[in-house]
């Protein structure tokens, strides 16, 4: 059965460009309530290990750099079938590519800076939302 959380992260551009109200407006519009929520920076060690899936691929240095680049917005989200949903809601990764009425399509610069992450498994949301905050910090 599908989990009910999942992990985001509003990214770099989107934190300096003004837009983590409009975001939050989406996600909670779109019915996920927000478990957890933190402002905060990532070191380039931590944002290496977040994206260590990704070491092999051409944009890892890049990915890293932009990363711990400014301040990112990072938030624990449930709903029923939230890895699925969110997926949907966020669009491709892509933004040229994503769906009208996406939060990529509506805030993300390009495929590189595209505004938000979203897990891609009930496993990596758990691993993610770890990252970011302990158990205390859960409501
Ligand atoms: P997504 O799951 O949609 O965030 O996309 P991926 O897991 O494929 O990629 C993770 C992050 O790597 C993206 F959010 C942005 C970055 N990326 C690039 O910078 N260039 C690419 O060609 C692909 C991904």
């Amino acid at each position: 059965m599908a989990g009910n959380i999942t992990f985001t992260m509003i990214k770099p551009e989107a934190v300096a460009a003004g837009n983590i109200g409009a975001i939050l407006k989406m996600i909670n519009e779109a019915g996920f309530r927000i478990v957890a929520l933190k402002k905060t920076q990532l070191t380039k060690e931590a944002a290496g290990e977040f994206y260590a899936v990704h070491s092999e691929r051409p944009f890892y240095g890049e990915l890293v750099d932009y990363m711990s680049n400014g301040p990112i917005v990072a938030a624990m989200l449930e709903k029923d079938n939230a890895v699925a949903d969110f997926r949907a809601l966020i669009g491709s990764t892509d933004p040229a590519e994503a769906a009208e009425g996406t939060i990529r399509k509506a805030y993300a610069e390009s495929k590189a800076k595209n505004a938000v992450h979203g897990s891609d498994s009930d496993e990596n949301a758990e691993i993610e939302a770890n990252f970011f905050f302990s158990r205390f910090e859960r409501s």
